[in-house]
């Protein structure tokens, strides 16, 4: 008896002291997360499955937009196959438990890079994909023109984002009292909206665009054009593995770079022997880089060839022709006015 109490205060102990030497600090990623993935067979992506042209489940059951196909991207770059790919849905308040806890790999949903995140949440960011702000829609029979307008009104919110955050922020500056009516997922914020239990819904400009789209009257609702925030929309990861961070990024970067040369889904065999070192470099000539990675130096012709480049994969879900029609804008090439800049591959 004495001796199986001993032996199990033992056992205890020792778990403490492998538990102690196993944590690596709050949110530190406890795997070679490429490592992972390859073994697995398939990249577990995290998305939006309810803002049509960013991250949206179809009714027949496929995820579409701007964000869904970086994951496919990010696919075809470490499997040569854009199709080795799992979705996890998540909602705001969700998505960074799903890295924290290893379920999946990355994050490429409307998610705005700020410090908190990056620090206290455990969570590392790749490049800004989308840059944008936060706006406020009314319905046009309110007559609401500005913020300023709004007092005493009630606002839909959603929990879990830097919307909720900032509309306090931005309300108190204005010294204009509000009431925020809060809602786990976009669905029911929007569509509490819609049904009139508030007179105002917030988030990100794209977001409500995006949730725009599919009300029932769009031509009913305005979005007011003052901006609240600056909200540079990316890919996150777990925090602490530099490898994976290098992949990510350099799959945004080489994106950007396919879209400045030029080199489109349709042309990216014409330029795999070019005449432009860069280029050739970027479509398989490097060897060193990609080595380094972890990756195939066909990773970004596979990515380019499978998916398309920045730019293409902008106008396919937000262009002209989609239900959105966005400007490229602040989300336009460095050499077009825009934020968009890649360091090169060299
Ligand atoms: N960019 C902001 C907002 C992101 C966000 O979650 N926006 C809502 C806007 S509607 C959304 O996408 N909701 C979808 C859902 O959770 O179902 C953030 O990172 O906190």
């Amino acid at each position: 008896m004495r001796q199986r109490r001993l032996l199990r205060g033992l056992a205890t102990a020792l778990l403490a002291v492998v538990g102690l030497l196993a944590w690596s600090g709050p949110g530190e990623a406890q795997v070679n997360i490429l490592d992972k993935v390859k073994k697995r067979g398939k990249l577990i992506c995290a998305v939006n499955a309810k803002l049509p042209g960013f991250g949206y489940l179809t009714p027949q059951g496929r995820y579409e937009g701007f964000d869904v196909d970086f994951c496919r991207a990010l696919a075809a770059a470490i499997f040569s196959d854009s199709g080795r790919l799992e979705f996890v849905p998540t909602t705001a308040k969700e998505r960074f438990t799903v890295l924290q806890t290893g379920e999946a790999d990355v994050l490429f949903r409307n998610t705005t890079w700020t410090i908190s995140r990056d620090t206290s949440v455990g969570l590392d960011f790749g490049p800004t994909t989308f840059y944008d702000g936060q706006g406020m829609m009314v319905t046009k029979k309110s007559g609401i023109k500005k913020l300023e307008d709004m007092k005493n009104a009630s606002i839909c919110v959603q929990t879990g984002t830097t919307t909720e955050l900032n509309l306090a922020d931005q309300f108190r500056k204005r010294g204009v009292p509000y009431k925020a009516v809060v809602f786990e997922d976009a669905d029911a914020t929007a569509g509490a909206y819609e049904q009139g239990r508030c007179d105002g819904f917030t988030t990100d400009i794209s977001g409500l665009i995006s949730r725009k789209s599919i009300m029932k009257d769009p031509g009913a609702h305005v979005i007011l054009p003052q901006v609240m925030s600056k909200e540079p929309l990316g890919p996150a990861w777990a925090h602490g593995d530099n490898n994976w961070g290098d992949v990510v990024k350099w799959l945004v970067y080489g994106l950007v770079i396919a879209e400045e040369f030029g080199i489109t889904s349709k042309n990216v065999d014409e330029h795999v022997n070019s005449k432009e070192p860069e280029i050739a470099r970027m479509l398989g000539g490097d060897k060193e880089a990609p080595k380094a990675m972890g990756l195939d130096p066909k990773w970004l012709y596979n990515a380019i060839k499978q998916v398309g480049n920045y730019g293409e994969i902008f106008a396919r879900h937000l262009g002209p022709g989609t239900p959105f029609s966005l400007e490229r804008g602040v989300n336009d090439l460095w050499t077009k006015g825009g934020l968009i800049y890649a360091p090169p591959i060299r």
